[in-house]
């Protein structure tokens, strides 16, 4: 099946040889601390950038991308392997549809897993959002809920908050720094309350942004490196945030049983049943009820009544 081929990792050559050599360097030491797989899920509303972001870490276009329309109607596993190390990276439909958070699509990224991954880890989660947006709303800690309630509270010690159209001229005269800050300041506080993160638990724990550019038009510096406005190689700073998340010393998210059909898969159902037997009651067995009684007291009566 295509999503279990892996090929050689020849986007990395395709990189300007200065970010090849930066993420080359942090295979290698990732491959020194014993990292051999490096699993990624990557998660977040349609049309964020998810796959275009995807490219951009792979270096070929893997996967379809679209301005207009969802591009990703089920997940895929990309698998590249550079020497012994493998990178598997999971794209994913958007997680919102028609406004609402769908269990839907959740529960195919789920049972996706359940084919592909089982007893295997998710190493890393990139939860992805545009930095151009203004606002968080309560859609967005819906999604957090979601992705809380489906992979564990862990999972967002395991995550990356990745923003994309990192390229931007703030508005209201904000420099770009503050900018940043204030946008990721309201998805943190977004993430926490979603997730139900103690405080503690987010100080023992910071969750870091990246920023990401995954526009033809992204600046470049005099290496032909694609720069962020402050100046930062993007790919490079990406893949040396997930290597720290990797070796940050929390476990991966294991995929399985309980991971694909839900915790409380069971309890779910089992909500359900005072409604059924409730609904049981009322519109089968009190009807038939009273059509005995009605037929009884009609036989009751003498015939000529
Ligand atoms: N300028 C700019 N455009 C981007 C960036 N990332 C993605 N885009 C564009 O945004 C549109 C949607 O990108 P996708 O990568 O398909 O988004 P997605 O999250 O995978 O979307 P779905 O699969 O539909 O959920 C495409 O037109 C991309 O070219 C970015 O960093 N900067
Ligand atoms: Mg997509």
């Amino acid at each position: 099946m295509a999503a279990q081929l892996v090929r050689e990792w020849v986007g990395i050559e395709q990189f300007p040889a200065a970010t090849r050599d930066s993420v080359v360097e942090l295979l290698a030491d990732l491959f020194k601390q014993n990292v051999d797989t490096l699993t990624i899920l990557v998660l977040g509303k349609g049309g964020v950038g998810k796959s275009s972001t995807i490219n951009s870490i792979i270096g070929e276009r893997v996967v379809t991308v679209s301005a207009f329309q969802s591009e990703t109607p089920r997940p895929v596993m990309v698998s590249r392997s550079r020497g012994d190390f493998t990178l598997n990276i999971i794209d994913t439909p958007g997680l919102v549809e028609a406004g609402y958070v769908s269990n839907q699509v959740l529960d195919t990224i789920k049972s996706f897993l359940g084919r592909f991954l089982m007893t295997k880890t998710i190493d890393v989660l990139l939860y992805v959002d545009r930095l151009d947006a203004y606002r968080v709303d309560n859609l967005d800690k819906q999604i957090v809920k979601a992705i809380t309630e489906s992979f564990g509270k862990e999972i967002w010690h395991k995550a990356i908050v990745v923003l994309t159209h990192a390229q931007l001229s703030p508005p209201d005269a904000l420099s770009y720094e503050e900018f940043f800050a204030k946008r990721s300041e309201s998805l943190m506080k977004c993430v926490r309350q979603g997730a139900r993160l103690s405080k503690k638990d987010v100080q023992n724990n910071v969750i870091p942004v990246a920023l990401v550019e995954n526009s033809g038009r992204c600046n470049k510096n005099e290496h032909d490196e694609k720069i962020l406005p402050i100046g930062t190689p993007w790919i490079p700073n990406l893949i040396q945030t997930v290597s720290e998340i990797v070796l940050n010393g929390q476990k991966g998210i294991i995929v399985d049983q309980r991971l694909i059909e839900g915790p409380n898969a069971n309890d779910r159902g089992k909500l359900f049943i005072p409604l059924i037997l409730a609904f049981e009651y009322l519109f089968v067995i009190k009807p038939i009820q009273r059509g005995i009684k009605n037929d009884a007291a009609r036989e009751a009566k003498p015939l000529w009544a």
